[in-house]
């Protein structure tokens, strides 16, 4: 395991003085707070405030995953992973990442804009608030990066080279391990609630569902198109607004990023609005659902405007002309829903859970985690007939509507 200084509150002030360029953001000797936040499954993340109200936010990578402790040793490598991508998809979708001051590659320590006037996006859906347009802007993001850091952007030998320093086996590891592999054969760290034991086993046995595994964890490992976030879910978005509108939308915590599918980004946030949903319709709270279910369509139409923009830029328009444009937008749609999939699966059987169904009284929750998984084996039956966001929102509201439970339907046994 690696050795190096963990950061903690007693010792974050000599780091800042020991790095100019943290030092001039906020003042050392002044700090009013200083908070451990990281609620994350691997990081710490520490907040500071100094008497001038000058915020900085710290982010270390430690040597294991924190949500487990030492006994699942992690790279913390992976920090540089995240400032490479923080820095190329800043540049370009500037305005929806945090803004990267520092990086210590001895001790894995990234200095970042501090965020405290947003929200993790889950957080925030969690309590039943509205941040109209950051569906879009996620689209946005994930088009600027897909078009911006790929072949149709990028020279091939600076392309070839970027590829090189993205590879991240590790992570990657995590991801096939976890979303791909485990929701359909566990490795002794699933786990679900008594009641959705028979779910989980339905899954798992079931065929098409396994082989549509195969299929997208065979897309995931082989399909290296562009520097993608790797695990863009509702919590590694942050949101700002008023009165239901954001004003600023932020994608961070990209450890997960390498050369990837596109659709892998768009299915992972698509699965969450998902998830989301399943938990408005489990509290009865059935137009903010429907609002929750307009999302997937809004990412996607954003993201393939985005990108249909970009388009005229490739680098070689001679045989990437625009039947094969097309051919990329629909097979992207496909792959979304494939990876969506995976993503809905993972959340509810597999090690790393969302708050928006754990935190939901049990009973509620039965039928919630019920919804989403049999959404999930839903999706890759019809993902080839009708491909649009609009039908993969349909699905979901007609099974999360009749498979959610009350404290009534239970009782009624
Ligand atoms: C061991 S890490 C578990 C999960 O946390 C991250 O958010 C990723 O989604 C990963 O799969
Ligand atoms: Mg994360």
């Amino acid at each position: 395991m690696p050795e190096y200084e963990f950061l903690t509150a007693e010792n974050v002030a000599d780091h800042i003085r020991s790095v100019p360029a943290l030092a001039e953001r906020i003042d050392a000797d002044r700090l009013v707070s200083v908070d451990e936040v990281g609620d994350g499954n691997l990081n710490l993340v520490f907040l500071l405030r100094d008497a001038d109200d000058r915020r900085l936010c710290l982010k270390q990578a430690l040597p294991y995953v924190r949500m487990v402790g030492e006994g699942w040793p992690m790279t913390p490598e992976r920090a540089r992973f995240e400032v490479t991508s923080l820095r190329a998809h800043g540049a370009l979708a500037p305005g929806l990442t945090p803004e990267v001051y520092d990086y210590d590659g001895t001790r894995y320590i990234i200095g970042l804009e501090d965020l405290s006037d947003h929200r993790v996006w889950r957080g925030a859906l969690n309590d039943g608030l509205r941040h109209d347009g950051a569906a879009a802007a996620v689209g946005r993001y994930v088009a600027a990066v897909a078009f911006g850091t790929s072949t149709f952007a990028v020279e091939r030998e600076d392309l070839a080279r970027r590829l090189a320093d993205s590879v991240n086996p590790q992570l990657c590891t995590i991801t096939e391990d976890l979303v791909f592999t485990e929701p359909c054969v566990d490795a002794g760290r699933n786990s679900t609630i008594p009641a959705n034991e028979p779910d989980a086993a339905e899954l798992a046995a079931d065929e098409e569902f396994v082989t549509a595994m195969g299929r997208a964890k065979w897309l995931f490992m082989t399909h290296a198109e562009a520097l993608i976030h790797g695990d863009l879910h509702t919590g590694s978005v942050m949101v700002r607004g008023a009165d239901g509108v954001a004003d600023s939308v932020k994608m961070f915590d990209s450890e997960f990023a390498f050369y990837g599918p596109v659709a892998f980004d768009l299915g992972a946030i698509c699965a969450n609005f998902v998830i989301a949903a399943a938990r408005a319709y489990a509290l009865g709270e059935d137009e903010r659902a429907e609002w929750v279910l307009s999302l997937p369509a809004q990412t996607w139409q954003a993201f393939e405007e985005e990108f249909r923009r970009r388009w005229p830029e490739r680098l070689d328009p001679r045989v990437w002309r625009e039947p094969f444009l097309e051919e990329l937008l629909t097979r992207w749609q496909q792959e979304m829903w494939l990876f969506a999939a995976a993503k809905m699966s993972r959340r509810i059987v597999g090690a790393a859970k969302t708050t928006d169904i754990e935190t939901l009284p049990e009973a509620l929750r039965e039928g919630a985690a019920r919804g989403v998984l049999q959404h999930a084996r839903h999706a890759v039956r019809t993902y080839l007939e009708d491909s649009s966001p609009e039908a993969f929102a349909a699905g979901a509201q007609e099974i999360l509507t009749r498979t959610r439970t009350s404290e009534t339907t239970l009782a009624a046994g």
